[in-house]
């Protein structure tokens, strides 16, 4: 079987990902910078669909208008060459200086003016390269000293740039949803929001929550000691996966950002099952983004290297996902479980429902008797992930 990936895969990568020029608070770069046109081209010859960008990975900071104009009609001609395109853009709200307090959430009405601001230009440009999905991923929208200011003016000011933001996306006409990402920490010493679930309940306080999602990242979930799987899956159950970003992380360390399922595989494994629906329930139709980069050891081979693997252990993880499920041993354990109820819960509380329940009787010894094979479940997985059956 070829794990080769096509464009209906859906991969993508940053600017930032492969391009990484593995620069770490410790040590210098140890790879060169690499031209965007490049990286587009090598990106379409290893099969990828598409690359995604921060305003700045494309258009260095402070770029006159027709530099910028040269910048992005040599990119759009070289994505066109490389049969790829850009589904996704962000902006850089973390590098600057003027955003050493945050951006949206900056203490100084000036930065968060200048903030918004940057924002729309680079959201203008996203859609010039024709990009659907816009992530925000509020990296330094924290604080080290919580005495700075309340959290709740925070979420207020969170809130009120993200609805000025839907708003000109609706006056502008801009077919665009955004992707909200959460992290813990790192680089602040707390960041605002800092799960996908936090996340899920603040969109439904947006002006515009119809046009809000998230991008969960599997680093940054891990990083908080949560399961993934159950964070996607409930941003999925909700109509809310708009994006992902796949890599992969240890519990307790740094944000790693490594190439996809090189940690964790029993995570990858049911994440790549739960995206594909295998199992049954709907497939996540979006790109699957790696938001990964190289090891500081490698060179510009290693970079590549590093690409082709992300895609190929997915690939080799969806046709693993799928013998699984396809298993009958699996079946016949999973067949024990059932969806219906005894009493139509979803249905709601109708007196008649109540009192169908209450005339019901439970032997409660006789069900907790019964064991329920997970330890054969999961073997049966480890034996699959590992290709021995
Ligand atoms: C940065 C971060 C990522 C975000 C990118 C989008 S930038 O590299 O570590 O997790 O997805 O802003
Ligand atoms: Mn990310
Ligand atoms: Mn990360």
């Amino acid at each position: 079987m070829s794990f080769e990936p096509t464009r209906n895969d859906l991969f993508t990568f940053g600017l930032w990902t492969v391009g990484n020029p593995g620069r770490d608070p410790f040590g210098h770069p140890v790879r060169e910078a690499q031209d965007p046109c490049r990286i587009a081209a090598k990106l379409g010859e290893i099969g990828a669909y598409g690359v995604n960008l921060h305003d700045e990975d494309l258009v260095p900071f402070g770029s006159s208008a027709v530099e910028r104009d040269r910048i992005v009609s040599d990119f759009k001609k070289a994505m066109e060459d490389a049969g790829i395109v850009c589904p996704m853009a962000t902006t850089n709200l973390f590098s600057q200086p003027i955003f050493k307090d945050g951006a949206f959430t900056a203490n100084d009405p000036r930065v968060r003016a200048y903030a918004i601001q940057k924002t729309m230009a680079a959201m203008d440009l996203g859609v010039e390269l024709g990009a659907k999905t816009y992530v925000f991923w509020g990296g330094r929208e924290g604080t080290e000293s919580d005495a700075c200011r309340d959290p709740r003016e925070a979420l207020k000011r969170f809130r009120g740039a993200l609805d000025f933001l839907t708003g000109y996306c609706e006056d502008q006409g801009y077919d665009l949803r955004f992707a909200l990402e959460a992290k813990p920490n790192e680089p602040r010493g707390d960041i605002y929001l800092s799960t996908t679930g936090h996340m899920l309940h603040f969109i439904s306080t947006l002006a515009k929550p119809e046009r809000v999602g998230v991008n969960p990242e599997v680093a940054h979930e891990t990083m908080a000691g949560l399961s993934f799987v159950h964070g996607v899956a409930q941003a999925m159950e909700c109509g809310k996966l708009f994006h992902i970003d796949l890599n992969g992380q240890r519990i307790g360390r740094y944000d790693q950002d490594l190439r996809f399922g090189s940690e964790d595989l029993k995570q990858a494994f049911l994440l790549v099952r739960l995206l594909e629906g295998t199992a049954g329930g709907a497939r996540y139709e979006g790109p699957r983004h790696f938001d990964a980069h190289a090891y500081r050891t490698e060179d510009d081979e290693g970079v590549w290297e590093f690409a082709r693997g992300c895609m190929r252990t997915y690939n080799i993880l969806r046709e693993r996902a799928k013998a699984f499920d396809a298993d009958p041993d699996v079946q016949e354990i999973l067949a024990m479980n059932t969806d219906a109820d005894l009493v139509d819960f979803r249905a709601g509380y109708s007196k008649d429902r109540g009192a169908e329940l209450r005339a019901m009787d439970f032997d409660a010894a006789a069900i907790a008797i019964k064991g329920l094979r997970y330890e054969r479940l999961d073997q049966i997985m480890t034996e699959h992930m590992m290709g021995v059956r």
